[in-house]
């Protein structure tokens, strides 16, 4: 028999109102009392959200990320804990994409996080805009190094001295390395937990080949894959695309991405990147090899990463006033099973009910916890479960127990099914299959109302001030993005290109730059960006 509950923690939903736990009595309050009560306990027990989404979209993410327990803030600014809530999506990423690397003889490896200042320093070009982002460490104890180390904000400058050393001849090549790591950029802009942090996990590609077709044909395979985890994991939809001259990787020869959208902001985010080097690092670096013919050449290099900024997009895509929603793909828990006995129910039956569910749901590959925690209500566990985004919840009572079934219930739209339980585990595939297709549906359709084609600058002011993913027709060039940049300046931040997708509408003949007036040469997306 579970000790007495204790209703410090009430929050209670209709279907539970009704209800108390075996052993107790809690009165049913009226309508008008249970309202009041509502928001008097939310402060009390720390659940719900204090911020709307649509009304404060910043602070509503901040408390989110925290009350779903996937962040915890930490004493140094800008950088965050991991709990297990969000380490675990990480995870599922990580188990999707490594062993599509390793398909394509992909290797991983582990350079150190320590890099010399000289190293550091070797690629000028490279470096250069990115210096006051390198953190040092200047001291061990109380003494001064000679030297002092800087922390790797990326490891192009770490491993390629060693591409260097260990590429001699044609047979060396392809070189695939991959590293799992962190790395420390010391931003100074308003971090945000997951987008912008001072530390953050990523991996790193590294590949080096000895033709530029290779290469080429890398960057692609990797941004497809890149494209999967948002798309087919996070269900964010994004866009795939190659980035203006003005916005690439400085030290590589061209850069793609998979851009997506935050409609409530407005903004764009780059969610990944796969660069071309071409051979700007193997002239820097000496990265030469003997071919076929037995003449020295320079190696092509690519590389490419994708971070945990990942799982922020998805929580700013896909979250809502109750809290954090989950895509089934990329949650630890897919079902959350909760009793919800009652007075003189059968309440070992109602538990005996949720094991045997939890079971069969694993059996099937599904990934289903119940909670039994007698220290609180069942409608308190809805709100907690909904809070982190479960993307089922199934209930178990005692008409449930008596008609052979279960309820479910969806995060992502509320909706209540009840299922045989001699169709349990194929009909919660199906719930879960349903609604991982649902969310990538409705934040597709969510973002595509919000990209707006333009032809004029009148038309692209007033987009962007509507908050628009523009796509304007642009005559590619560095001197008119840096224009539309300046005359674009303000509080909000400036419009910049976010990609130039690989999908162009057509251009007809005599179509003209939006910005400057000249022939228009390709279809380019434009915005404010994180
Ligand atoms: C900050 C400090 C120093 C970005 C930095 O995108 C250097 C850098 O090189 C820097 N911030 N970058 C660009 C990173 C390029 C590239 N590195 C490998 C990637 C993919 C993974």
């Amino acid at each position: 028999m579970p000790p007495p509950i204790h209703f410090v923690h009430f929050q209670e939903t209709i279907r539970c109102l009704s209800f108390t736990m075996a052993g107790t009595e809690a009165k049913k309050p009226s309508a008008k009392q249970s309202g009041a009560k509502k928001k008097e306990v939310k402060k009390e027990t720390g659940l719900g959200l204090t911020h709307r989404k649509a009304d404060n979209f910043g602070e509503w993410y901040s408390e989110v990320v925290v009350n779903a327990e996937m962040i915890e803030y930490y004493d140094i600014s800008g950088c965050y804990i991991l709990r297990p809530w969000s380490m675990a999506i990480w995870e599922i990423m990580q188990e999707f994409f490594d062993p599509e690397i390793k398909k394509m003889k992909i290797k991983n490896c582990y350079f150190p996080l320590f890099v010399s200042p000289g190293v550091l320093q070797k690629e000028k070009d490279h470096v250069e805009g990115f210096a006051p982002e390198v953190a040092w460490v200047t001291k061990s104890g109380e003494s001064e190094l000679e030297i002092p180390i800087a922390i790797r904000p990326t490891s192009e400058t770490v491993m390629y001295p060693y591409y260097s050393k260990w590429i001699r001849g044609h047979r060396d090549l392809p070189l695939k390395l991959n590293q799992w790591c962190n790395v420390v950029r010391w931003e100074f802009s308003n971090p945000t937990p997951f987008i912008r942090s001072r530390e953050f996990l990523w991996q790193e590609g590294h590949t080096a080949f000895a033709t530029k077709e290779e290469a080429d044909a890398e960057v692609l395979d990797i941004l497809e894959l890149y494209r999967r985890i948002y798309e087919e994991y996070l269900a964010v939809p994004v866009i795939k695309g190659k980035k203006s001259e003005l916005e690439k990787f400085a030290g590589g020869l061209y850069t793609t991405s998979v851009e997506a959208f935050i409609p409530n902001t407005g903004r764009g985010i780059q969610g990944a990147t796969s660069h071309c080097l071409g051979q700007n690092f193997a002239k820097m670096f000496e990265i030469n090899f003997e071919n076929e013919k037995g003449e020295k050449s320079m190696v092509w290099q690519n590389s490419w990463a994708y971070s945990t900024r990942t799982i922020g997009v998805m929580v700013m895509v896909h979250g809502d006033d109750k809290g954090l929603v989950l895509p089934p793909k990329v949650a630890s828990v897919q079902v959350i099973v909760i009793p919800v006995p009652y007075k003189d129910a059968d309440t070992q039956g109602i538990f005996d009910a949720c094991s045997a569910t939890v079971n069969t749901l694993s059996e099937a590959g599904i990934r289903a916890e119940s909670d039994f925690r007698d220290n609180y209500s069942p409608g308190w566990k809805y709100s907690h479960w909904e809070m982190k985004g479960v993307p089922l919840r199934i209930e178990i009572g005692p008409k449930d127990l008596a008609n052979k079934q279960v309820r479910a219930v969806r995060r992502d739209n509320g909706a209540k099914i009840d299922i045989a339980s001699a169709d349990l585990a194929v009909e919660i595939k199906k719930l879960l299959d349903n609604i991982q297709q649902n969310l990538f549906d409705v934040a597709t359709q969510k973002r595509d109302e919000c990209i707006q084609v333009i032809h004029t600058w009148d038309e692209f002011v007033q987009a962007l001030n509507q908050r628009k993913m523009i796509l304007a027709p642009w005559c590619d060039e560095e001197e008119v993005e840096a224009d539309v940049k300046a005359r674009t300046k303000g509080e909000m931040g400036a419009a910049k290109t976010l990609c130039s997708p690989f999908d162009q509408p057509e251009l007809p003949e005599g179509t003209k730059c939006f910005a400057s007036g000249k022939p228009a040469t390709k279809w380019t997306y434009w915005g404010r960006s994180y």
